[in-house]
């Protein structure tokens, strides 16, 4: 299952789980036909899963075999290979791609029926190839850790789709774009329709010359009767295109997404979803869990969901890189609203320095918005968490995502998580202004002074008049440490630490965000310089374990954001 709901009803599509051989390789140019493909691993999942592989960082090569039934151009499409995979097809190379967290796929014209050999080269090393999965204080898992699909195409296809809400209650309306490419050694005249909250929409002819693509527009349209999304009541729309192409009368290609009518925007320091303000409670959630890795089943997905809810949240914020579709589409279905980051935790100048930095967080931002633009969930984008925002240089890289952001979203606001207290320079650039504070862990201060100062701090940085999300604070609390001196490190002392930091963010009108750091404890990379102090190579901030066990923080975390 690739996506929670169906995307074709047309449209030949097959998802690739299941068991596939896989081999170690001793590098990246490994002979594919003298591998030893001696292992059977699950995919989608991570090789950390084997008990040979737990610790294995490396490269490696997936291999299975694909059935295709019909003459004529195949789409494959990978929704996640961590953290550079490389696709071959009968031996021949037809796709490569950088970063574990967005998908890629490569469209093959001319197959023939019959069997065919798919093999994927991947690679989770750290070298200076990598800018941005880097030595950090999550794990970079290994693997085809997010579905494969398999598409056969007959003919020209819709690529995209991207749904633009607009208006309000009662006077919902939206713009919509499609994007059409035809893989065929031939022109063909393409008819396009939509249907989208009980309308039948003709949106128009278009040629697609050969191996090219278009995109074509509607303007806005009105959906009077269409219901609001929002996180009480999320309600949401299949939006199914339809391509006819040369002048059939049957539809030979599809496309179907899920979108949902809200709006989100910011108006002097608060925040708007539908008009109406709200303020943000919830977690930052690392894609972490001890029996899957990074690649987390949907009943895995529900239940971080299930207790979030719980807990009274109303966001989560997917640090420090996009997640699984799956995920988000279950967060519009369930109502959680979600704060989207793209690739980067915690690089220095000197890695903003490394020569792939720029076209790797350019590709991710691209990607994530393309990928993710129809989510109603998704009410934030965000880019590079506590990196070098405090100097010119490191500006000039703000400056250009968050241009390259507006881009290719102008719909939602744009906010970037800063460590930087005093010292950050770039908070004029963004719409939302966002600390990460940890008060009671990695100082003594008063969460309630120290977000007075922070406040203070953004007001001078050219963060006047904007909203404010305090995007991280927590402690550590190793799970089943409890002791009543409540000394650093007890479950006892990390619920001090989140009740004191509540209270403090709850009672104060300019905060609009509360996100703790962290949902759950994750993994962290083994044996790097200051990480090696994260007892059991994992952070442990989790208000509940990795096993997803509660913490006495949890009862906290209920009470203030089920009753503030
Ligand atoms: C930072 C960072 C997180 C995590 C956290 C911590 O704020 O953004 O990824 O490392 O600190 O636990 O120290």
């Amino acid at each position: 299952m690739s996506r929670m709901f169906t995307t074709h009803e047309i449209r030949k599509s097959t998802t690739l789980d299941g068991v596939w051989e896989f081999a170690l390789a001793d590098g990246p140019d490994a002979d594919l036909r003298e591998l030893d493909f001696k292992y059977r691993l699950i995919v989608p999942g991570c090789w950390e899963t084997h008990p040979e592989l737990l610790k294995y960082q490396g490269h490696g090569v997936y291999r299975r075999k694909i059935k295709v039934g019909s003459a004529g151009a195949l789409r494959l499409e990978f929704k996640g290979v961590s953290h550079t995979g490389k696709v071959y097809l009968d031996g021949r190379l037809i796709a490569e791609h950088y970063n574990a967290y967005t998908a890629f796929s490569a469209v093959v014209p001319g197959v023939q029926p019959g069997e065919h050999e798919l093999a994927v080269r991947v690679d989770n090393t750290f070298s200076e190839a990598s800018a941005l999965h880097v030595p950090n204080d999550y794990y970079t898992y290994g693997g085809i850790m997010r579905p494969v699909v398999l598409e056969e195409l007959a003919g020209p296809y819709v690529e995209r789709i991207a749904f633009t809400p607009s208006g309000g209650p009662g006077v919902w309306g939206g713009d919509l774009r499609v994007k059409l490419a035809n893989p065929e050694p031939r022109p063909h005249d393409v008819r396009i329709e939509a249907t989208l909250a009980g309308r039948e929409l003709a949106i128009g002819s278009v040629r697609v010359e050969a191996g090219q693509s278009v995109e074509i527009g509607t303007g806005e349209l009105s959906f009077p009767e269409a219901d609001s999304w929002s996180p009480g009541a999320p309600r949401l729309y299949e939006l199914s295109v339809r391509l006819f192409v040369d002048g059939e009368t049957e539809a030979s290609d599809d496309l179907v997404e899920r979108v949902g009518f809200r709006t989100i925007a910011t108006q002097g320091e608060r925040i708007l979803l539908n008009g109406e303000t709200i303020v943000f409670k919830g977690f930052n959630r690392h894609e972490d869990h001890p029996m899957a890795g990074a690649s987390l089943t949907p009943a895995l997905m529900m239940q971080d969901i299930d207790l979030m809810l719980d807990m009274g949240a109303n966001m989560v914020r997917t640090s420090h890189y996009p997640n699984d579709e799956r995920f988000l589409d279950l967060c519009d279905e369930r109502g959680l609203l979600v704060w989207e980051e793209n690739h980067a935790r915690g690089l220095g100048i000197e890695d903003m320095r490394n020569p792939n930095f720029i076209w790797q967080c350019e590709q991710v931002n691209r990607e994530m918005v393309e990928q993710h633009y129809n989510h109603p969930s998704i009410v934030i984008w965000a880019i590079l968490n506590e990196c070098a925002s405090n100097c010119e240089e490191g500006r000039v890289h703000y400056e250009r995502q968050l241009k390259q952001l507006r881009g290719l979203d102008a719909s939602r606001p744009l906010s970037f998580a800063s460590h930087h207290r005093q010292d950050e320079i770039c908070f004029d650039l963004a719409d939302i202004v966002s600390c990460n504070l940890y008060p009671g862990w990695y100082t003594d201060e008063d969460p309630g002074e120290l977000c007075d100062l922070a406040r203070g701090w953004a007001d001078a940085a050219g963060g006047a008049g904007k909203p404010m999300i305090m995007s991280e604070f927590g402690g550590d609390g190793y799970y089943g440490l409890r002791d009543p001196s409540r000394v650093r490190g007890t479950e006892e002392r990390q619920a001090d630490i989140i009740e004191a930091n509540l209270q403090a963010y709850s009672s104060r009108p300019y905060v609009s965000g509360m996100l703790i750091w962290q949902f759950c404890d994750c993994r962290v990379t083994e044996d790097t310089g200051w990480l090696i102090s994260r007892a059991g190579t994992r952070n442990s901030k989790g208000i509940v374990d990795r096993y997803r066990r509660p913490k006495l923080a949890y009862a906290v975390v209920k009470k203030y954001f089920r009753e503030s």
